[in-house]
């Protein structure tokens, strides 16, 4: 099938996305947005695909939203045309999702990294939530999922200031999973990729969803959903693979039952 704003290959059982908007930075405008949740939904179903990675360019991860598109829109016509749904499909993408990100991550661009499951940063990686700049805020995850990745210090002056933080300062605040020289970022990338789809395609997807939940619930009702998720494992075929394969000292192969 055929994309505009996307590169999509596959790798084994990873899915590769690659956003390819390079005239504008990758920025973000509806059609692509709407493409990629296309995309990841399909990948989502197929069960060939046991995890995904997003990547940009050497140069740049996305610069955010597309600002010429929004330049004239009212609250009214933002409202009515509903582009947040096409966030939501995104977010509802059950399987795990790996950002590698280069260059520029700034606005809805970081905002998309963070609703990826893990993030691979090169070292040219820049973090940032400039719409302080434009007049207006983060609308898209940038208040929230910034905030309980990196705490409410760096968020607030990273919200307030617009100002973008390195690679490496990403890294001591816990945004992302580690950083790697630009040239390996691919490698490195599909490396962690590979290592989860080679796990239990159950379990990943269960797994994610109790991580994810710890986000909006109180401990309690977490490790209440926590508990039900994992017996509910003990009904896959996976689970009586991965521990029989491990009383038989052999290499577990998973096939999503
Ligand atoms: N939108 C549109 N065009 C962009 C763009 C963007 N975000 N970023 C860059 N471009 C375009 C530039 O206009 C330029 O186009 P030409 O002049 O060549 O035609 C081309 O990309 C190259 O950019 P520069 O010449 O500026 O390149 P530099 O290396 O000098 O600078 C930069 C790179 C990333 C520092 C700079 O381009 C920049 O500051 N870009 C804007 C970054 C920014 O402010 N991002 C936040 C945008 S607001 C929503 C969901 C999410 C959001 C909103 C709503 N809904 C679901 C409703 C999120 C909002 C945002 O992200």
């Amino acid at each position: 099938m055929d994309h505009r704003f996307l590169k999509v290959s596959w790798d084994g059982r990873v899915g590769k996305i690659r956003l390819h908007r390079p005239e504008v930075l990758n920025a973000l405008h509806t059609p692509l947005v709407e493409e990629l949740a296309e995309v990841l939904e399909r990948m989502d179903q197929n069960p060939e695909v046991r995890c995904i990675l997003i990547t940009g360019g050497d140069r740049v991860f996305a610069a955010g939203a597309d600002i010429g598109e929004m330049a004239d829109a009212d609250s009214v016509r933002m409202l009515l045309s509903d582009q947040f749904a096409q966030w939501e499909r995104i977010r509802r993408i059950h399987k795990p999702i790996v950002a590698a990100v280069a260059g520029y991550a700034l606005g809805g661009g970081c905002e998309l990294a963070m609703a990826c499951d893990m993030i691979v940063a090169a070292e040219t990686a820049h973090f940032g939530q400039p719409e302080i700049n434009l007049g207006v805020m983060p609308g898209a995850g940038g208040t929230q999922r910034l905030t309980r990745a990196v705490g409410k210090a760096r968020a607030m002056e990273m919200v307030l200031t617009g100002r973008p933080i390195s690679a490496g300062e990403a890294w001591e605040a816990g945004l992302v999973n580690r950083i790697v020289p630009l040239e390996n970022l691919e490698l490195e990338a599909m490396k962690l990729c590979r290592e989860v789809a080679a796990k239990a395609p159950i379990a990943l997807r269960l797994a994610k969803e109790a991580v994810l939940k710890a986000f909006d619930t109180t401990i309690a009702d977490g490790l209440d959903y926590e508990q039900k998720l994992f017996y509910f494992l003990f009904s896959t075929e996976d689970q009586k693979e991965g521990m029989r394969a491990f009383m038989e000292k052999r290499r577990p192969h998973f096939r999503g039952e």
